[in-house]
């Protein structure tokens, strides 16, 4: 390893952390400021390195972007050679990494952790990080901060995919390291092609059909508007996809008053949308296009939006892909399958889902497992069901397909060629491909929406009418440690302080339907209330009376 630490401590030494300012490795990677980060993004890059070779030379991935945050902020996370998110069990290592206060320390830390976890660092062996920014103006400096990172580590190869959104990354390392086109192009022709594959499979539109061809989408002022029209050009007849807010001269700032975060915390119109577009069927993407939510502007409410939330949106993937298992195994004679069937398919939501979505998944027939917040989390538990379909409320989600579960459907449909069920295997296997597998995609999720939309002849009110939303009102809390509230059985209860779940317990008991939890949050410096009951009054009641519990347990 001759040459390597004094390659690394030199390279690190042009890099000084922000003084007094810990940065960590939090719910979806580092966030900061961006002008203190080009440390972090450093760091991130030798640990991105690291990955890589822990995984034997597979391509590792290295975002830089801040999501839904302010233009200012940026951020940079990590993508493991599976497409998810780096392991969290690596998650201390990059929390020290980021936060060792000078060259050496980091240094030292660096190759005492490569000589624990038996990382061949130092020996030229292969390695490769896919490297990607979003739209912001300061990923430009950092992008370089990385590759000089890479760059520190002998042998370690950096391969910049420009400006991209977060889920194009994801994909596009999932794909290299299965030896399949990674390119941008066969990204936006999987996506396309897969579409036209569903609407051709569907067949004829139905009669009467409420489904309108065109859809408004808000794209944030961020990266997904521009990418999205890209993949406009290749949908082909059908649908008439307007991208308004793509970040273009005069059309205002990243995330400011636009985009998913936006309109689903201030069930607000986004810039970009007025009166005239009332009724008509819009989609907003968050900065970076990992997140979509739906909504309709109000009648006679100008400002106030109906949202089709993440909860909606699962809702609506599950109907469509159950009814297509069911088909698949009501043909079969043997009640074995039948028995399976519900198996097969699984939902994970968080404890944020509105308490409607889950009951009518419930009555569908559906398994539905609660994960704590963060996509890596659904995820997981997703990827442990043949057919997984994962949301949180605030519209991060996809459907996972077991890789058996894949060739299963793919000889069923050989085997049962001409028939309803080879219909429905293809489908699925469609869905399989239109969906991006490696993590949350707004515009592939969105293609999968509009496609069921389609199939169904559904207007946006057949769609909010699936159920109706149980009121709810979020809170945020502010405290001297957030880290003092510690939760158990997903997030659902709390642990630490002792006494604050039993106060809880006690105020939802006075409600009807009434439900409430409280968490630290993993993004921002508070505690988080939820409360839902059969009123607006009621949840909103039951919340304000939770967080004074909350300040209460907390300020002692
Ligand atoms: C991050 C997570 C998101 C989660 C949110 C919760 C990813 C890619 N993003 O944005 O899934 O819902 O944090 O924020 O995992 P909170 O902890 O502040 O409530
Ligand atoms: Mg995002």
């Amino acid at each position: 390893m001759e040459g390597q630490p004094s390659m690394l401590l030199q390279a690190a030494s042009a890099f000084h952390p922000p003084p007094g300012k810990k940065i960590t490795y939090g719910t979806a990677g580092f966030r900061a400021d961006a002008t203190i980060l080009s440390s972090t993004v450093f760091r991130a890059g030798v640990l991105a390195v690291l990955r890589s070779l822990k995984n034997g030379g597979a391509a590792v991935g290295l975002m830089i972007t801040a999501s839904h945050n302010p233009v200012g902020d940026n951020g940079v996370k990590i993508a493991d050679p599976g497409g998810g998110m780096m392991a969290q069990s690596w998650e201390p290592f990059a929390d020290a990494l980021a936060g060792a206060a000078t060259a050496e320390d980091f240094v030292e830390i660096v190759l005492v952790f490569a000589a624990k976890e038996e990382i061949p660092i130092g020996r030229l062996e292969k390695s490769e990080v896919l490297l990607a920014r979003d739209s912001r103006p300061s990923g430009a400096t950092l992008i370089e901060a990385a590759k000089m990172g890479i760059a520190s580590v002998a042998g370690a190869v950096a391969i910049d995919m420009g400006i991209l959104t977060t889920p194009q990354l994801h994909w596009m390392v999932r794909q290299r390291n299965r030896g399949w086109g990674s390119s941008e192009m066969d990204y936006f022709l999987q996506l396309s092609n897969s579409f036209r594959s569903l609407i051709e499979l569907s067949g004829e539109e139905p009669m009467a059909s409420g489904y309108d061809p065109v859809l408004l989408v808000d794209a944030a002022n961020g990266v997904g508007g521009g990418k999205l029209k890209e993949l406009v050009k290749l949908l082909g007849a059908g649908i008439e996809i307007h991208v308004r807010n793509c970040g273009e001269e005069g059309e205002g700032l990243l995330n400011e008053g636009v985009g998913a975060d936006f309109v689903q915390k201030e069930k607000t119109i986004p810039h970009g949308f007025t009166a005239q577009d009332t009724g008509k069927r819009c989609a907003s993407l968050d900065g970076d296009a990992d997140r979509i939510v739906y909504f309709t502007i109000r009648a006679n409410d100008e400002n106030k939006v109906d949202l089709v939330d993440g909860d909606k949106i699962l809702s609506l993937f599950a109907l469509f892909i159950s009814e297509h298992l069911a088909i698949i195994a009501d043909a079969d004679d043997e009640k074995e399958d039948k028995k399976t069937k519900k198996k097969t398919l699984g939902v994970v939501q968080t404890a944020y889902a509105n308490g409607a979505s889950t009951e009518f998944l419930r009555e569908m027939g559906v398994a539905v497992a609660l994960a704590p917040t963060g996509v890596k989390h659904l995820h997981a538990m997703a990827a442990q069901y043949d057919v997984g379909i994962y949301f949180e409320a605030n519209g991060h989600g996809t459907v996972l397909f077991a890789p058996g579960f894949l060739t299963k459907l793919q000889d069923l449909a050989n085997l049962c060629s001409g028939t309803m069920r080879e219909k429905a295997a293809r489908t699925l296997l469609a869905v399989s491909e239109v969906v991006n597998q490696a993590v949350g995609d707004a515009l592939s999720g969105m293609l999968l929406a509009e496609v069921i939309l389609w199939h169904r002849g559904w207007s946006m009110q057949d769609w909010a009418s699936l159920y109706q939303d149980l009121p709810s009102r979020q809170l945020k809390v502010k405290v001297a440690n957030r880290n003092a509230v510690s939760t158990t059985e997903s997030e659902t209860r709390v642990v630490d302080p002792p006494g604050l779940q039993d106060a809880i317990d006690a105020e939802t008991a006075k409600y009807n339907a009434g439900r409430s939890f409280v968490r630290p949050s993993g993004t921002e410096d508070v505690v988080r209330v939820y409360a839902e009951a059969s009123t607006q009054a009621a949840a909103d009641a039951l919340a304000a009376s939770v967080a004074l519990h909350v300040s209460h347990y907390l300020s002692a």
